[in-house]
């Protein structure tokens, strides 16, 4: 008998040639109506698997009586209750190392496409704009000042990759870091000021919710860029919207949004923002290696040995 297991968003097409192999896979994306397939599997499902913006709200958890094992393909936790989980006795697991340099890549790409007015350029070209006229003059990325918002793995890989780019490197952390040479600024507001491009790399939760707010945008100011490879809840999106349209900053690249798929319309007009959705892992390379990961959480969780990557 093979263990039964509730796939919430589709992964690559080999691993879920893996998981079948191995289990009985209930695709809860694929249902009509997701709340019957639940009904009807939930006495037999072992294990959940969900990504890491998607996660599995406390309610899901608790209609399955037999769930021991949510696998999250990403290395965000926040969108799964870990102290509920902890409370049901379920285990949590996530794919952290593999997606770093990823996530740390297209922090950069956004960096240098905002600043550059890269994907202004190109809607440019496009629309035939060329002969007509010149794009507007862009801002230089090499030896800028660089804030990263939480030194972690993601912000640490961002870190070196500023520093090819001349970039004077500083930092908000929960802690300080003794291991690297970054500035360390305790204050996310005076790091903002002290910083021409601020990249958001910050894990989310209730102590990060919003912390981009007005304060810090302003304190950014009219000639600021804003990345966000994190989550879209660490950026007051309606605060970012209106300081974007207002002029009072200068720039943003955005990978991650408040309520994804569903991406406020005020930013589609804005010439000075670079969107996409939720790309930061999104590489063959990198989603197999995370897909990866989840299988042997699994099979190291229905062998009964310790889980690779393990959360709670
Ligand atoms: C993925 C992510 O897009 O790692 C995370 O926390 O949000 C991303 O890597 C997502 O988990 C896809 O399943």
């Amino acid at each position: 008998m093979k263990p039964e297991i509730l796939l919430v968003d589709p992964m690559m097409p080999a691993i879920e040639q893996a998981l079948d192999a191995t289990y009985t896979v209930h695709r809860l994306s694929a249902a009509p109506d997701r709340d019957r397939l639940i009904a009807e599997v939930a006495p037999r499902v072992r294990a959940v698997v969900t990504g890491g913006g998607t996660g599995v709200k406390p309610a899901v958890v608790d209609a399955l009586p037999n769930l021991g094992i949510v696998a999250i393909n990403g290395v965000g936790t926040d969108a799964v209750d870990l102290e509920h989980a902890r409370g049901r006795g379920v285990r949590v697991t996530n794919t952290p190392g593999v997606l770093t340099d990823d996530v740390a890549d297209l922090a950069m790409g956004l960096v240098i496409a905002a600043s550059r007015r890269m994907a202004a350029g190109d809607r440019f070209v496009r629309a035939g704009q060329w002969p007509k006229g010149k794009l507007s003059l862009a801002r230089k990325v090499t030896g800028k000042r660089m804030g990263i918002l939480g030194l972690g793995r993601i912000g640490e890989a961002i870190a070196k990759r500023a520093e090819a780019f001349g970039m004077g490197i500083a930092y908000t952390n929960r802690n300080p870091r003794s291991d690297v040479a970054y500035r360390f600024i305790a204050s996310p507001e005076d790091l903002a000021r002290e910083s021409d491009i601020l990249v958001v790399a910050a894990s989310a939760g209730p102590a990060s919710r919003n912390m981009v707010g007005r304060a810090m945008l302003d304190a950014l100011g009219p000639d600021g860029i804003l990345v966000n490879v994190a989550r879209g809840s660490v950026v007051d999106e309606p605060e970012l919207l209106a300081a974007l349209t207002e002029g009072r900053l200068g720039g943003a690249g955005l990978d991650v949004f408040a309520d994804e798929p569903n991406v406020p319309e005020g930013f589609f007009a804005l010439d000075n923002v670079v969107l996409q959705p939720h790309q930061a892992s999104a590489t063959v390379e990198t989603r197999t290696a995370m897909g990866q990961l989840v299988l042997d959480n699994l099979e190291a969780f229905f062998a009964g040995r310790p889980l690779p990557t393990a959360v709670v």
